[in-house]
């Protein structure tokens, strides 16, 4: 039994590996595209074999917390709309959820507390060559889905944010359901035990433990459930996405 499974694994492994080489020399052709997209779906199915959807990310002690949690991408978002929310403290702040859900909303970050909260000690690691380890609080995703109620044919779950990361293009990314309800995946308005600081993301960021560090959008403004990203941005499921990053970020 063991040896099956072993023996299916570097099979899939393998797959895995051999599709996904290929991959600068076919990207040049049209079809590569659509080549290019069915090997990232079967790098996230061998994934998911390799650690089943429920399998938890690993979590740390106190001990391990990085003494600064260094602050990437965008740290203070110039947007009107941001240094307005930010000038009262956040108090006027509301996250809008909408698209494919049966009971769309806008909540406080109080409201949103009320769903549930859970606290982790994880690792982040971007693929720019650092990693820090921190303590976050949040609303499980999994509590806000369950409060708007998904629709037949929702798949994917949108992040909006309140930065543009390039002049007029917003900073968003996605997830698809199974990710977005895993026990893990967070609504963090706390590190470390204090509030979000605003280079980290105030006042809500998502924590997607299992994925690289571009997936955990911060500076939430809308969560839009939909059927397909292709209408989103330039259409690949996020900001560094639309500029050649993987979609599923699996670490
Ligand atoms: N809205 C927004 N979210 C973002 C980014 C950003 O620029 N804007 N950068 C991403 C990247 S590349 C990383 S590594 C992490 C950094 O999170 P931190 O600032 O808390 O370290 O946020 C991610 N989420
Ligand atoms: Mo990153």
């Amino acid at each position: 039994m063991t040896d099956r499974r072993t023996f299916l694994r570097r099979t899939l492994l393998a797959l895995g590996g051999a599709t996904l080489a290929g991959c600068d020399r076919i990207s040049e052709s049209e079809t590569g595209t659509k080549v290019l997209a069915s090997a990232e779906a079967v790098t996230r199915r061998v994934q998911r074999f390799l650690s089943p959807s429920t399998a938890l990310a690993k979590e740390f002690t106190e001990a391990d917390i990085s003494p600064v949690f260094k602050p990437n991408g965008s740290t203070m978002p110039d947007t009107p709309a941001y240094q307005a929310l930010l000038r009262d403290g956040f108090s006027g702040y509301r996250l809008e959820v909408d698209g494919m859900v049966e009971r769309p909303t806008r909540l406080s970050l109080d409201e949103l507390k009320s769903l549930g909260t859970r606290t982790q000690i994880t690792r982040h690691d971007c693929v720019e060559g650092w990693s820090a380890i921190g303590k976050w609080t949040g609303t499980p995703l999994a509590a806000l889905l369950d409060h708007v109620g998904p629709k037949e044919g929702a798949r994917y779950v949108v992040f909006h944010c309140f930065d543009n990361i390039e002049e007029d293009t917003p900073y968003y990314e996605s997830i698809d359901l199974v990710e977005a309800r895993h026990p893990q995946t967070l609504l963090a308005y706390a590190l470390n035990g204090a509030p979000l600081p605003v280079a980290n993301g105030a006042p809500l960021r998502l924590r997607v433990e299992r994925q690289l560090g571009y997936k955990h959008a911060k500076y939430l403004r809308r969560i839009e459930l939909v059927a397909s990203f292709a209408e989103v941005g330039e259409g690949n499921g996020g900001y560094w996405e639309d500029n050649g990053y993987e979609w599923y970020a699996g670490i």
